[in-house]
């Protein structure tokens, strides 16, 4: 096969993208409105692991799955590991929820009661205890603290809180094991967030240690940001600790990465590749954090993380020696054209040859439509309680 885009050049850096699922994205969501049922929904967290094999299985994209603890309690994690392991995957990334207790209506981690603040440092050293079991690294903090009303809460005394909670939980994790703190501009929150931005969740966590990190989720920053300038300054800070993906055309939409906005996609990944957050001894984790409220979910997944895939293709096609040249001439127009045109490659035909030579479908989406699996799971698991979002 001939090879104009210089596709052969990147395989070795494209072999080593790997894209966590959440386990969440397999069961029913929607939104405030009505949540779906769907056929073939899992009824168990195994069902959901099962799911998530079959996304690695056809694209090899996936070897990892996210759990967020209590939605995803079992009574052996150990049990679940070897479980998942037989499948092909691992378990990964545990995300803690202090979001739906009634406790936690003024805050958890901030709260103005130390009782309940003590409660919510207790649900992350269980999930520290879930780490231990499935060889979990990552603990992903998310809160959804905040205030509504001007006044209603006292903005420093809560930053303050947060920070001693924060190390307490910290001064816990392994030394193989990090702390990823998510951070959001809104919601359920909307007066403030506690930890709305970048830079708060930055401040947060190089006041814990070198093992605390900062998870960027796409979905979570205002209309016109540029996250890539984010991604850019957290690499170099040493401080990106994860992506959530999802795509967005309001706010925290959660719908399939790059179907809003590949372009946006692809020039994240320029600046991961360009940072060294695709090299061999990169440590950021990349991770769906999606839900599939009227497709089926399944193939929203593949079709997600092949998204990541196609993006990152194209971005480590860009000519960086020719692109440093234009830039340090200051030629504006000949820069652009030269991103540009690496944006507008197409590299399917060759990511569909390339995944042949290494075993697997050249389309994955329709490998699954064929497989058979969606007719099975929405015959077999007809009983029992079907899953949804929380
Ligand atoms: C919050 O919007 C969030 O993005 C956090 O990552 C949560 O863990 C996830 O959604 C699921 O609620
Ligand atoms: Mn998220
Ligand atoms: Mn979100």
């Amino acid at each position: 096969m001939t090879d104009p885009s210089g596709f052969a050049a990147i395989t070795s850096q494209l072999e080593r993208l790997a894209i966590e699922v959440p386990s969440w994205a397999y069961g029913n969501s929607g939104t405030r409105f009505k949540v779906f049922g769907s056929a073939g929904t899992p009824r168990s967290v195994e069902e959901k692991i099962a799911d998530a094999a079959v996304v690695n299985r056809l694209t090899g994209l996936a070897p990892s799955v996210a759990l967020h603890i209590p939605w995803d309690l079992v009574d052996d994690y150990t049990a679940l590991r070897s479980y998942a392991e037989d499948l092909g995957v691992a378990l990964g990334t545990i995300n803690s929820n202090t979001f739906q207790d009634d406790d936690y209506k003024l805050g958890a981690l901030t709260h103005t009661d130390k009782v309940v603040r003590q409660k919510a440092i207790d649900h992350h050293f269980e999930c520290i205890d879930v780490m231990h079991a499935t060889g979990s690294r990552d603990l992903k903090v998310w809160l959804a603290e905040g205030s509504n009303y001007p006044g209603q809460a006292d903005l420093r005394g809560r930053q303050d809180r947060l920070a001693e909670s924060l190390a307490t939980i910290y001064e816990r994790i392994g030394e193989d094991q990090r702390l990823v703190l998510e951070y959001k501009f809104f919601e359920p929150a909307f007066y403030h967030t506690d930890v709305p931005d970048w830079g708060t969740s930055y401040a947060q966590v190089v006041a814990l240690g070198e093992r605390a990190m900062v998870c960027l989720d796409t979905g979570h920053h205002a209309p016109g940001t540029n996250i890539e300038f984010i991604v850019m300054q957290l690499l170099r800070l040493g401080r990106l600790g994860s992506f959530d993906f999802n795509s967005r055309f309001y706010a925290d939409d959660d719908l399939i990465v790059g179907a809003a906005d590949p372009f946006q996609l692809f020039r994240i990944m320029a600046e991961v590749i360009r940072g060294g957050g695709l090299d061999a001894d990169s440590d950021v984790a990349f991770m769906l954090d999606q839900c599939h409220n009227i497709e089926d979910k399944i193939p929203g997944q593949i079709r997600s993380v092949l998204n990541v895939q196609e993006m990152t293709a194209r971005a480590l096609l860009i000519d960086r020696d020719a692109l440093l040249v234009a830039q340090q001439d200051g030629d504006v127009l000949g820069a652009h054209e030269i991103y540009i045109d690496a944006f507008s490659t197409d590299v399917r035909p060759a990511l569909a040859a390339w995944r042949e030579e290494r075993g697997l479908p050249a389309s994955p989406m329709r490998a699954y439509a064929e497989s058979g699996y969606q007719q099975e799971i929405e015959e077999s698991r007809r009983g029992g309680t079907q899953l949804s979002w929380n």
